[in-house]
């Protein structure tokens, strides 16, 4: 259950992460000024930074670096923060408003925004190279290997191929998890195991985190679709299950509010099993995958 002390921990980690982004962000006032700005601006004061604190909660468990762990959340984030805002782009999913602002291309422009994602997706593995994150250099080599194919075709790029494809077609249940492993889960996935990465673990722990990763990836994703139908049904009078935005599938679509919320409930017990030989040491991935199933936004 989530505690006062969770609450605590996860605000003071926000608050610390802010500013370890606001370092690492190109300055506003370096030229290319609007880019770098535009970029700060896609980045900054917003978002729930779920990916960051499971980060930190898998590098607490490891006894990792803090300041590795910093580096690594902060290139998760910064992909996760490029995907939202070519993912945003007219020639996607044409959306208006971000985290209660307007998008990157809206506030600028389109071209800006194509730039932005490119330019955070750069900075993340300049980050990566220009950092020692682990003790040996075959380890961050398959570090920086993990983020790479987790962001690119084979991940959330391939996902996000698979989301566009699906548009106006039903897809089976093992079809959209398929996608949604992709899309959503392998930066999550990415995030658990980097942050675990930065300190010691062995290979039974790791397909242990591995697990867990891919349990509260997927139930992260059912709880998004349950939420936005939810949020569908409360303001617009739709039927619930209907993609307010553009007809694509979803876990609601597929198998009702209620299934879904039972398929997300199954994948946090799992993921909660899958944490059994850490003991103490994994509470706060415990508390992050409750977090993630019983959010409300
Ligand atoms: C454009 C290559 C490319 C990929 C886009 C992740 C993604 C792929 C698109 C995001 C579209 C979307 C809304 C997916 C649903 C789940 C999701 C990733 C929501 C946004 O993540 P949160 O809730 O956002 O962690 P915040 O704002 O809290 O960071």
């Amino acid at each position: 259950m989530m505690t006062a002390d969770f609450s605590a921990w996860a605000a003071e980690r926000q608050a610390a992460f802010e500013e370890v982004l606001r370092r690492v962000l190109p300055q506003p006032e370096v030229s290319p000024q609007r880019l770098h700005q535009a970029m700060r601006y896609a980045v900054l004061e917003g978002g729930k930074r779920v990916r960051p604190l499971l980060a930190f909660a898998a590098g607490e468990l490891t006894g990792a670096d803090i300041a590795r762990v910093d580096i690594v959340a902060a290139s998760v984030e910064l992909i996760h923060a490029y995907s939202l805002v070519h993912d945003d782009m007219p020639c996607m999913d044409d959306d208006v408003l971000r985290r209660g602002k307007p998008t990157c291309h809206v506030q600028y422009d389109e071209a800006t925004a194509l730039l932005v994602g490119d330019s955070l997706q750069t900075l993340a593995f300049q980050l990566l190279t220009e950092h020692r994150l682990s003790d040996g250099p075959q380890q961050q080599m398959a570090m920086i290997r993990l983020l790479a194919s987790a962001s690119g075709s084979r991940g959330m790029a391939g996902g996000q191929a698979i989301d566009l494809d699906s548009v106006g077609k039903s897809l089976t249940l093992p079809e959209l998890e398929n996608m949604h492993i992709h899309k959503t889960g392998a930066l999550i996935r990415a995030a658990v195991l980097l942050g675990a990465q930065c300190g010691a673990v062995s290979p039974v722990q790791l397909a242990c985190l591995d697990h867990y990763a891919k349990c509260v990836g997927l139930a992260f994703q059912v709880v998004d679709d349950v939420l936005d139908a939810e949020a569908d049904t409360a303001t617009l009078g739709k039927t619930a299950g209907k993609d307010a935005d553009n007809d694509k599938p979803t876990y609601v679509t597929l198998l009702g509010v209620t299934a879904a919320r039972e398929m997300a409930n199954n994948l946090h017990r799992e993921a909660l099993e899958s944490l059994a030989e850490f003991g103490d040491a994994a509470q706060r991935l415990r508390e992050l995958a409750d977090f993630i199933v019983l959010r409300k936004f």
